[in-house]
């Protein structure tokens, strides 16, 4: 199908948020402390070091700490019970399931696509390319309503799930769209921080907000989500585990390991992160992808979650 770009569907009417909101104060894509250069002057040469120190310190602790193996949680491996193919053009922004077909949304400018596909097969059931003015990111079904993200043009779209064209409704929020999911009443949504918001599906307000943490940690980076069995499974952006989070409290109760799913001829690229899990209750079925692979996994977590 072509690209929609009917007055109806423009985003430019949504309107940049003036001031700094609440989410705005939010660390969303922090970048690593500078380094050093030079010897300060007003310092002295154990000073320096000390501030080097620190400044390595926090960068290590913000961007490469996220390493389960040296916490505390239980960490599941998991089972690969079929390997499906997966559009190696498909920058996953989003899976979900739905009535027996995989839906997945992709993301870049003028590459967002909606598509169906076949659980069985990985085959391509249906495809919709989107409005090349948005940036797609997470989405789920909820009734019949297919909700799709934007990262940063401030929009949720809404699409009929079965023929996947646009509704007319729409809803704006502030920050940016990273994933979605529904535990079949309310929406959970991340924007890359630490934090997901609880979103009514009706007018897209926030009813509250859960800070994910790892025992007292934060963990930034929060990206594609998927809730499954009172939990939300969330891919961490360029991490290759998976945290289970409780929705209430947003503690991270353990830690999926999917190191390994691809091999690194197949992933040559650091973007082509994990981005992308989808549960069918009904079946237990779990599929994991990520942005641009060449396959899409079943999986099943192995028992334990001992270390
Ligand atoms: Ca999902």
């Amino acid at each position: 199908m072509v690209a929609n770009t009917s007055p109806s569907h423009s985003t430019d009417s949504v309107a940049p948020v003036a001031g700094r909101t609440w989410e705005s104060a939010e660390p969303t894509r922090p970048l690593p402390a500078a380094t050093p250069r030079g010897r300060g002057r007003k310092f002295g040469g154990l000073a320096a070091l000390g501030v080097i120190a620190l400044g390595a310190a926090w960068a290590g602790w913000k961007w490469n700490a996220l390493n389960p193996e040296a916490g505390a949680l239980p960490i599941w491996k998991v089972k690969v019970v079929k390997v499906l193919p997966h559009d190696p053009t498909a920058f996953t922004q989003g899976l979900t399931f739905d009535n027996g077909v995989l839906f997945e949304g992709t993301g870049r400018y003028g590459q967002t696509r909606l598509k169906k596909i076949d659980p069985a097969t990985g085959r391509t059931l249906a495809e919709v390319e989107c409005d090349p003015r948005i940036f797609g990111e997470g989405i789920e079904v909820l009734g019949d309503d297919l909700y799709q993200l934007t990262w940063q043009n401030r929009v949720c779209l809404v699409y009929d799930k079965t023929t996947l064209q646009p509704r007319s409704k729409r809803f704006s929020y502030t920050g940016e769209g990273w994933g979605l999911t529904t535990d079949g009443k309310t929406l959970y949504m991340s924007d890359g921080s630490s934090i997901l918001k609880v979103i009514d599906p009706a007018d897209f307000k926030t009813l509250r907000r859960v800070r994910v943490r790892d025992g007292r940690r934060p963990i930034e980076n929060i990206n594609e989500l998927e809730y499954v069995n009172g939990e939300i499974l969330a891919n961490v952006w360029y991490e290759d585990f998976v945290a289970r989070i409780d929705p209430a409290t947003g503690r991270v109760l353990g830690w999926i390991d999917l190191r390994g799913l691809l091999t690194a001829t197949e992933r040559p690229d650091r973007e082509m992160v994990l981005n992308g899990i989808a549960y069918d209750p009904a079946t237990k079925r779990l599929w994991v992808t990520g942005k641009n692979w060449p396959k899409l996994f079943q999986v099943e977590l192995a028992t334990g979650g001992g270390r």
